[in-house]
């Protein structure tokens, strides 16, 4: 049984030079495990509260040394010496520690980061993968697929300066056969891509948030035909060997009851129209956020427009949170979770998640952030947890990397086929 016999936490930077918090662990046993969190920079209102300094003198308020002492006080006080017995006995043990329903008190960011911390120490204790052991906590057998990498290709929104409207266009490489093949196929969609905006914008290579390329489209159409163009460039079949995903990250253009998106001001019927049209032009697999988080009466709508031909996926509008997602199950609203576990604070609450998702026969992305870290923990929680796809940003920026990277390896030692592009019933 897991005895914490030491924990420390670090305030690190992430990708965009933002404070975030790292975490170490020491078991009894001997077992050291070190961890990062992620931090989102187009947060969904109902996402549990990441705890940041305040003081304006530093980082711009956005220091992390409160959450780090808590871990190293109040956190590990709570845990030292105790027989831990499972990820569910440490994650209650903060959650009730905590005391708030957004965990504002010690922070989301600090708790995450002793629950993966934990995680990660008692998979080395027990001597197994960390993917297996994300599969067994969550009490899922062992993963018979890897997920299937989604990587953006075009930045908009918060993580690009705002110079279009929606937020990411991602290729999916549906038909590729493993992980290797994906990501080889990947790399020629972005390079034709890359090509195609250097002749057509003078843009050199630059790269936004999560690392795709933010050329000035003069409209979202242009992105998506561009997409397609590079696809045919670089020798594949739109559609039927790389599709397209969208996430329109609709909330961020929402006030009003209104969509403000290239330069109208669109009704919810009108949004679900314009989104419907791009699935009816585009080869589009997947719509994230089509509607904003507080639209709630029009998602069933916009899933029926859809079709079943594209996932309908919530990320904002869901916020990886159990009674978020019970409430959409029951509206019929989505039939996609985007899972992150920040938005929630801690695996147990995650895994839960992912089992009403599942238990609604969901489709499942695993995600991570805008804001992210050389850490690499995510690919095993995808895999681990049987994601069908894994979103991590692009192919370039090594934060990005480091997942994919990852992944290509626990294809190498599981020899596991890929998930097939999950299809969904309207
Ligand atoms: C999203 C994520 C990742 P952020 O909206 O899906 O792309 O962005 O981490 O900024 O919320
Ligand atoms: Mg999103």
């Amino acid at each position: 049984m897991p005895d914490v016999a030491g924990l420390s936490a670090l305030e690190i930077l992430d990708s965009r030079g933002r404070p975030t918090v790292q975490a170490t662990m020491r078991l009894a046993s001997g077992a050291v495990a070190t961890v990062s969190v992620p931090s989102g920079a187009s947060t969904g209102k109902a996402e549990a509260h990441e705890r940041r300094d305040g003081d304006p003198g530093r980082y711009g308020g956005l220091g992390c040394r409160h959450a780090v002492n808590a871990i190293e006080t109040e956190i590990f006080d709570a845990i030292q010496g105790r027989q831990l017995e499972s990820q569910h006995a440490i994650d209650e043990l903060m959650i009730e520690l905590d005391g708030t329903a957004e965990k504002s008190r010690l922070g989301a960011n600090a708790l995450l980061a002793v629950s993966l911390a934990f995680a990660r120490a008692t998979a080395a204790e027990r001597g197994v993968p960390l993917y297996q052991h994300f599969a067994e906590l969550a009490g899922l057998d062992a993963p018979a697929a890897l997920p299937r990498p989604t990587v953006n290709l075009f930045s908009g929104g918060k993580h690009a300066g705002g110079q279009m409207e929606i937020q990411d266009v991602l290729i999916v490489a549906n038909g590729a056969s493993t992980v290797d093949e994906a990501m080889a196929m990947t790399y020629a969609v972005f390079q034709a891509a890359a090509a195609l905006i250097r002749q057509r914008y003078g843009m050199r290579l630059l790269v936004a948030d999560e690392g795709g390329l933010a050329p000035d489209f003069s409209s979202i159409d242009e992105a998506f035909q561009l997409a397609v163009e590079a696809i045919d460039v670089a020798g594949f079949r739109p559609g039927d060997d790389v599709s397209l995903c969208v996430d329109v990250a609709s909330s961020h253009f929402f006030a009003g009851g209104r969509y403000a998106i290239g330069g109208e001001s669109l009704t919810p019927a009108e949004m679900i129209a314009l989104v419907r049209s791009w699935v009816d032009r585009y080869p589009l697999v997947s719509v994230e956020d089509g509607l904003s988080e507080d639209d709630w009466d029009n998602w069933l709508a916009l899933r029926t427009a859809l079709d079943g031909r594209a996932l309908t996926l919530g990320d904002d509008f869901l916020t990886t949170n159990p009674s978020r997602i019970e409430r959409a199950v029951a509206a019929g609203a989505a039939n996609a979770l985007l899972l992150k576990v920040n938005q929630i604070g801690t695996l147990t609450e995650a895994a839960q998640a992912l089992h009403l998702a599942r238990g609604a026969e969901w489709a499942v992305v695993v995600s991570a952030r805008s804001g992210e870290t050389e850490d690499d923990w995510l690919a095993d929680l995808a895999t681990g947890w049987r994601g069908d796809a894994l979103k991590v940003g692009s192919i370039t920026r090594s934060e990005r990397l480091a997942k994919w990277n990852r992944l290509l390896a626990i294809e190498k030692e599981t020899a596991l086929p890929l998930t097939p592009w999950p299809r969904r019933a309207p």
